[in-house]
């Protein structure tokens, strides 16, 4: 490894002096300008990574749900998992490291984690629509090849069929193929065996409309809908023609804003969905006959999709340990009625996919969605195969239930959240099932909520515990919130620094729109006078 020649290529991409960034929940994320640096460097560590560990590592260029002008980068580790942690402190390191550091800092790296500098590398690089990502590509690449990394560019893809082609090209294509018509042939094959088994759904024509967010989901889509076409209508709405990406449209913008996206014709009743800008996030709305807007989010994903795979554990005979994991966002509604009505174990973990996909892997079948729409259903390995050995077993019902869960098995992307995936899914369970959408939307009832970002000088400042949902510091802001929850019925408030944008967000659901909204408020308030506000003061909304 010839680090002089590191160095040289680096100066190409030279740091802007006194700029930090921290590998946060989702990797690097910030405004496109400031990024040159950090692809370059992420391209060294994905060569360092893929050494070490002896396997492919994905490097993704996205900002996910965030405006068009900003961009991100993440690393993909062997299994299609978020980035090892000890490595994500790597990240920063060398992210940060000022240019006459970077020999030192890349050295120190490669004898903590006993990287064999002889060692062969493999990387394979993903990027969404946004205008930047292309150019940020080919630093990433850069870093790579000075380093002596081999390296597959797949362009364009949703940043799940990154995930996908990582775990395929790790697993010696036991998982599948790792190419774009290796991803739709699995899911598409799974999708219409599985459909195959919906004898009495009462809607034929089944359709769906689908906000894209003006991104990627939008392309891939296209490139796969003659591969279920027959079971599937899919219309789509925000497909990147015309407008921006994720502007007033999108999953994030849709769960935020409780509101239906712009550029979508919706008709009463009428079952939509919305990804985010890099199709690893979905949820699903209608208006009613009122024209009342009804959000179905991933709370709601997870309580249809764990039930349905109860009853079918019901029918094989099967006594599998099935759990879902939320995070503090998950309203309560959800939480209540998948542990009183449903009688499943439910976890909660910290923010962010990584913890949500950790905790799922202690169960059989592990049910893990955010709030946001951004999960999945992970069987372990063992359970894998059980399953597929019954559906070529049995007969009967019980041979059908096997199947079904098989397809299912296969349908999932087993290596990430993923939107494509996870709508085949739900619009597989709804027509088994002959489940209308309101139908699915009245499984439960959400407590209203409310969700409120706060600007604060260091959100560092905010400790929290409890899988986030208290505050250790600053002194005394959990007792304020304490105190204003106790105002309200049915009511619950957090804040948390965001791991993903410099602010502190807020949250608060009660018994009504107007007490959740007004409690939201006061916490905001006391989040801005404890933990060092700046700028105006949050203002009432209602
Ligand atoms: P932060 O910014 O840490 O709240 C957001 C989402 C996460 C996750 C990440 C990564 C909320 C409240 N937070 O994290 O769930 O999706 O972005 O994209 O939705
Ligand atoms: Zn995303």
């Amino acid at each position: 490894m010839d680090l002089e020649a590191v160095c040289k290529r680096s100066a190409c991409h030279a740091k802007p002096q006194g700029l930090v960034l921290q590998y946060g929940t989702a990797g690097f994320r910030t405004n496109a300008q400031h990024l040159d640096h950090i692809m370059f460097r992420m391209g060294l560590l994905a060569v360092l990574r893929s050494k070490q560990t002896r396997s492919t590592i994905g490097v993704m260029v996205t900002a996910s749900h965030n405006p068009e002008e900003d961009n991100g980068v993440k690393l993909i580790d062997p299994l299609g998992e978020m980035l090892a942690p000890s490595w994500e402190e790597h990240a920063t390191c060398l992210a940060s490291a000022e240019e006459q550091d970077m020999p030192r800092v890349l050295t120190a790296i490669m004898e903590k984690e006993a990287v064999d500098p002889q060692q062969a590398a493999f990387v394979v690089i993903g990027r969404d629509t946004r205008p930047s990502s292309e150019k940020l590509s080919q630093s990433v690449i850069d870093g790579v090849t000075v380093l002596g990394g081999q390296f597959h560019d797949y362009g364009l893809l949703t940043t799940p069929q990154l995930h996908y082609m990582v775990y395929c090209r790790n697993s010696g294509d036991r998982y599948g193929k790792a190419t774009i018509e290796g991803y739709c042939q699995k899911l598409s094959k799974a999708f219409v065996e599985l459909t195959k088994q919906a004898s009495c759904s009462g809607d034929e024509n089944r359709s769906v409309k689908v906000d894209c967010a003006n991104g990627i989901g939008a392309l891939k889509l296209k490139e796969m809908e003659h591969y279920f076409s027959q079971g599937l209508s899919v219309q789509l709405f925000n497909d990147g023609t015309e407008g921006r990406l994720n502007h007033l449209c999108g999953a994030d913008f849709v769960k935020s804003h409780q509101k239906p996206p712009q550029g979508m014709e919706m008709k009463s009743n009428e079952r939509c969905c919305s990804f985010d800008g890099d199709a690893d996030r979905i949820v699903y709305y209608y208006c009613d006959a009122n024209g009342h807007f009804h959000l179905i989010d991933g709370d709601k994903i997870a309580t249809l999709i764990s039930s349905f795979l109860k009853e079918l554990l019901l029918e094989l005979g099967e006594s599998l340990n099935i759990g879902v994991i939320q995070t503090a966002y998950a309203n309560g509604s959800s939480t209540r009625y998948l542990e009183e009505v449903m009688k499943v174990p439910v976890h909660c973990t910290k923010t962010g996919v990584k913890h949500l996909h950790h905790k799922a892997q202690e169960f059989d079948i592990g049910v893990y969605f955010e709030a946001n729409g951004h999960g999945t259903a992970l069987f372990s390995e063992a359970v894998e195969v059980k399953i597929k050995r019954l559906a070529q077993e049995l007969e009967d019902e019980k041979g059908k239930a096997a199947k079904m869960l098989a397809s299912i098995i296969d349908l999932f992307n087993q290596a990430a959240g993923d939107a494509i995936s996870d709508m085949l899914v739900i619009e597989a369970i709804l027509a088994l099932k002959g489940l209308t959408v309101q139908q699915w939307d009245a499984i439960y009832v959400d407590l209203p909520n409310r969700q409120l970002k706060v600007k604060v000088a260091d959100r560092r400042v905010i400790n929290t515990t409890d899988a986030e949902r208290q505050a250790v510091t600053p002194p005394g802001l959990q007792e304020a919130i304490n105190d204003l929850v106790k105002k309200y019925k049915l009511a619950r408030a957090f804040v948390r620094p965001s791991g993903t944008e410099d602010i502190v967000r807020v949250y608060a659901e009660a018994d009504s729109q107007e007490s959740a909204d007004r409690l939201a408020y006061e916490v905001s308030l006391v989040v801005f006078q404890l933990a060092g506000g700046i700028g105006e003061r949050p203002q009432p909304s209602f």
